[in-house]
């Protein structure tokens, strides 16, 4: 039974931190209460990615948190993660759950109603939506609107989580629409305390959700 919350989903950014201090973040995030974690490389070769994400994997299986890998099948295979997250310039969502099985976790990212829906047609398990506000994590995105979060929310059946710009001070305006969770690079990333700033947005999200999902 495929089991995952995405309440507070830590995405990684390892620009600019030796390996070492990247390592110590995504663990300082794992035990401030991140419920699951994706690794996100764009210029690590094949070999870098891998090895990196049986580090992450060791990490995050140390604190029962799922961890996703961002674009590549391959490497989320090879390193038996618990699965991967696709946008719309990836593979197909139908074309990862076949080589990933039924049993591993397909996110995906949708910015219209209509990706949304063909997303979870084609299997997904959980969207990111976004980005809700501009962002200063290296990304091509377009900004999507709360009015249109709610409406994906609606559509889907599956967790809906919200992603872009989101920290503590500003996760306010997701305040009565249904998703399951945000989704935060920087916000944990370049936090002084990730471990701090993991659990005090984990308060912040099960506030503002305050029992609707
Ligand atoms: N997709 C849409 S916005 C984004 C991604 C991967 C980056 C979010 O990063 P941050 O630092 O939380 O704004
Ligand atoms: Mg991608």
């Amino acid at each position: 039974m495929k089991e995952f919350d995405t309440q507070l989903y830590f995405i990684t950014d390892s620009t600019g931190y030796s390996r070492k201090e990247f390592l110590y973040r995504v663990e300082q995030a794992l035990s401030g209460g991140a419920t699951m974690v994706q690794l996100r490389e764009k210029d690590k070769s094949t070999r870098e990615y891998v090895e990196l994400a049986k580090e992450v994997h060791r990490l995050a299986k140390k604190y029962h948190v799922p961890l996703i890998i961002d674009d590549r099948v391959d490497v989320a295979l090879a390193v038996n993660a618990e699965g991967v997250h696709v946008g719309q310039c990836d593979m197909p969502v139908a074309m990862a759950r076949k080589l990933m099985g039924d049993d591993k976790i397909i996110g995906a990212t949708a910015k219209t109603v209509g990706q949304a829906k063909e997303a979870y047609q084609q299997g997904a398990d959980y969207l990111g939506v976004g980005a809700i506000y501009p962002t200063t994590t290296k990304v091509k995105t377009v900004l999507t609107s709360v009015e249109t979060l709610n409406d994906i929310c609606h559509a889907v059946p599956i967790p809906v989580n919200a992603i872009g710009g989101l920290n503590k001070e500003n996760i306010e305006i997701l305040k009565g629409i249904p998703i399951a969770g945000i989704c935060v690079v920087s916000a944990i990333m370049k936090a002084e305390n990730p471990q701090e700033e993991a659990d005090v947005l984990r308060q912040a999200i099960e506030s503002i959700k305050g029992g609707i999902v």
